[in-house]
């Protein structure tokens, strides 16, 4: 690591355990310890994130706001390097930044019972709820479009078009597949024209390893604050369905291990919604399972395209891999749709 970095933190380097941590796809994080305190190291991915200050303004203003107002809440801020900046910039688009490390904390990689998903679910509850007076418009765009479905579709479209045409040929059936289910992209259509839909602080990376627990398992906080943009609810609850119904993740080969856990689902539904009731518009709850459907064919045609494009955005750690993981998103899908009466009885039964 280079030295710099240790210089602009007052860290001593040679007292520095270093360790790489996370398994994001996108920035690179390092655990840092050097005896006294411990520390998170990231590495923004600037390909991604052209405009790293922009998730540093976001986050001071709702640093600022949460302290003012909830100062009990758990929000983690960058540590100031010595000519007191949010993050350090190496050479021309270099970022790194500094967090402290929540004592006693953990992160988990797995949902592996459904109290994690509740206290995931209600996590990421509350942080929108607890910034619902925040004057969202304020926040900055740091990933413009991110979720927005009829963009990556016109994009997976392009893939069609200028992509690799033996991996266009190979992939027909998902293609297919993606083809046939243009409805999920009519509905988000439908949704930025309902004013019942209101856009909120929104995390838009829901995974369970971007929240912390503590010794307990219970939620301490949300992490990870690189996409709080301005979002619908569908991005938040439909990223914790695609990543925390299925024991196994969008890296599994073998498609018969996919599986919906119905107390999985009934544990985010409770969790979210025990946080976010009195916010949600009676309209947007009833598009609860929407926003599975809505995050899971997002991420096929992300895969997909990505794929088709020769794996630019997402790399590949072998032949095919972004093949494989939007094959597994597809069946994640259909396994999810098969499931959706099962799954409107669980909210019925919850809301009585
Ligand atoms: C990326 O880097 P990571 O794992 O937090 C991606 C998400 C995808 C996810 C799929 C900025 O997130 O949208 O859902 O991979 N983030 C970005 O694993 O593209
Ligand atoms: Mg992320």
């Amino acid at each position: 690591m280079i030295n710099e970095i240790f210089t602009a933190y007052n860290l001593d380097r040679d007292k520095c355990l270093v360790e790489l941590v996370g398994n994001g796809l996108i920035n690179k994080t390092w655990r840092l310890r050097d005896g006294n305190e411990d520390f998170i190291l990231q590495k923004i991915n600037t390909d991604v994130f052209r405009q790293p200050e922009a998730i540093a303004d976001n986050v001071r203003m709702l640093s600022i706001f949460l302290r003012e107002k909830y100062p009990d809440y758990l929000f983690t801020t960058p540590v100031k390097t010595n000519d007191d900046k949010e993050m350090m910039l190496i050479g021309e688009d270099e970022f790194y930044r500094l967090t402290p490390y929540v004592k006693e904390s953990h992160t988990i990689n797995a949902v592996e019972k459904p109290q994690q998903a509740y206290e995931a679910a209600k996590q990421f509850g509350e942080f929108t709820r607890l910034l619902s007076q925040f004057p969202v418009e304020k926040l900055k765009i740091t990933l413009p479009d991110f979720h927005n479905l009829s963009l990556r579709y016109v994009q997976f479209e392009q893939a069609l078009e200028k992509g690799n045409p033996s991996r266009i040929e190979e992939s027909a059936k998902l293609i297919e597949f993606i083809k046939n289910n243009k409805n999920i992209v009519d509905t988000y259509e439908h949704i930025l024209h309902d004013p019942s839909f209101k856009l909120r602080v929104t995390h838009h990376d829901t995974k369970i390893s971007n929240v912390l627990f503590n010794e307990a398992d219970k939620g301490l906080c949300v992490i990870d604050l690189d996409t709080v943009m301005p979002g619908y609810f569908i991005s938040d609850v439909g990223d914790m369905l695609r990543t925390y119904l299925s024991q196994v993740s969008e890296e599994e080969k073998d498609f018969s291990k996919i599986i919906i856990r119905e107390e999985f689902f009934e544990a985010i539904w409770n969790g979210y919604i025990g946080e976010m009731k009195s916010e949600l518009h009676k309209e947007e709850r009833r598009h609860f399972i929407y926003a599975g459907k809505f995050m899971i064919y997002m991420q096929a045609i992300r895969f997909l395209a990505d794929h088709l494009n020769n794996d630019i955005y997402y790399g590949a750690k072998y032949e095919g891999h972004n093949l494989v993981r939007a094959g597994n998103q597809i069946v994640l899908l259909k396994r999810l749709m098969e499931k959706e009466e099962v799954l409107k009885r669980i909210i019925k039964n919850q809301e009585l």
